[in-house]
């Protein structure tokens, strides 16, 4: 039998966590054919919720869970890790300034990139959820220096499924017919979200709906979905955040030949070295590619700076905190 891959999810006891260790255990996340170990890691005060969750999921008698270990010790969690699910963050609360949440953060995300870097598998992949997502992913990946910092990834996918179905419902067509949506930048209110290539039946979108719609409508729709969920659901996204985990990382492993992730910038698209921004990607052999050559026009220009801008800024934060 296959050996089992071992897959550690932080933030475990949490709503999203809730949400996605038992489609992880069903086997949605790596094949339904790959047997999975999973590893929960929580704040000791929230080690008892994740035990009721491990319940839950002993119930499920999943055939492809092979294990369930529950620690608060991340060099414990991330031990022989092949895939790691960096969902727990501190929150902004009321009255929090940037840097005491940069710096709330780096506590987390840097010992968690050292335990990852002393503990995890050969083949880590790294995908973090938790809010500042691209930023908290830079801080692990800095104290990280043994793994390669590609394996370093932050979400937007969860913003590029959205997309996706802001235009479909707009142009009345199933999700199917859309190709080549891109999220470019930061997951925040600056994500910019790219119809100039993205494709419906083959014709360029941006050139299938009014330009109103697409800049004060389309793009602030995508960007503020989340404030847009926190108001009706009285909770922020949980299960639709968990399915773009799973999405990111089942085309990360399997292969795809578009899609959107922040992934480490290797200067394609005057997007600075080292920051990690969300892409067009494309996923082969097990890697994350960027899809080079498309034309950036000058609305996409100044919409890509900005957000960029904004991760330039969050890294020079950290960097002015000691926490890279
Ligand atoms: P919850 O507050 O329900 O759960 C977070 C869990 O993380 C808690 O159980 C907490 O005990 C745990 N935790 C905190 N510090 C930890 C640490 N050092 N080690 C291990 N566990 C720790 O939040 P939830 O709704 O699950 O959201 C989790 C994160 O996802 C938040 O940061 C949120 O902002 C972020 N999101 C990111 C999205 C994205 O697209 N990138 C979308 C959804 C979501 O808003």
């Amino acid at each position: 039998a296959q050996t089992p891959v071992k897959v550690t999810v932080t933030g475990a006891a949490g709503q999203i966590g809730y949400a996605l260790l038992f489609r992880i255990a069903s086997g949605q996340l790596l094949g339904a054919d790959v047997p999975v170990k999973l590893s929960l890691l929580e704040v000791p005060q929230a080690v008892k919720a994740a035990e009721g969750t491990a319940m839950e999921l002993d119930d499920c008698a999943f055939p492809l869970l092979s294990g369930i270990e529950i620690t608060d010790d991340p060099n414990v969690a991330f031990a022989g890790a092949n895939v790691a699910l960096l969902v727990g963050a501190m929150p902004r609360k009321a009255g929090m300034e940037r840097g005491d949440l940069l710096e709330a953060n780096g506590g987390i995300f840097g010992p968690q990139g050292k335990a990852i870097n002393d503990n995890a598998a050969d083949d880590i992949r790294v995908l973090v959820v938790g809010n500042p997502a691209n930023t908290n992913a830079l801080i692990a990946q800095q104290h990280a220096p043994d793994v390669p910092a590609e394996r370093f990834t932050a979400m937007t996918r969860l913003d590029h499924n959205r997309a996706l179905s802001q235009l479909a419902a707009k142009l009345q067509v199933p999700v199917t017919e859309i190709k080549k949506m891109t999220i470019w930048g930061n997951h925040s209110a600056t994500q910019y979200p790219d119809l100039f290539h993205a494709e419906v039946g083959g014709k360029i979108a941006a050139e299938q709906v009014d330009e109103a719609w697409l800049r004060d409508t389309f793009i602030p729709t995508v960007a503020k979905r989340g404030a847009a969920i926190i108001e009706a659901r009285g909770a922020s996204s949980a299960a639709s955040a968990a399915n773009a985990a799973i999405d990111h990382v089942f085309d990360w492993v399997n292969g795809t030949e578009w899609t959107s992730a922040a992934i480490p910038s290797d200067g394609s698209y005057g997007v600075p070295e080292g920051i990690i921004s969300s892409f067009p990607v494309a996923s082969r052999g097990g890697r994350w590619e960027i899809i080079q050559g498309l034309e950036i026009d000058a609305f996409s220009r100044e919409r890509i700076d900005a957000s960029v801008r904004e991760l330039v800024e969050e890294r020079d934060a950290v960097r002015a905190l000691g926490l890279i």
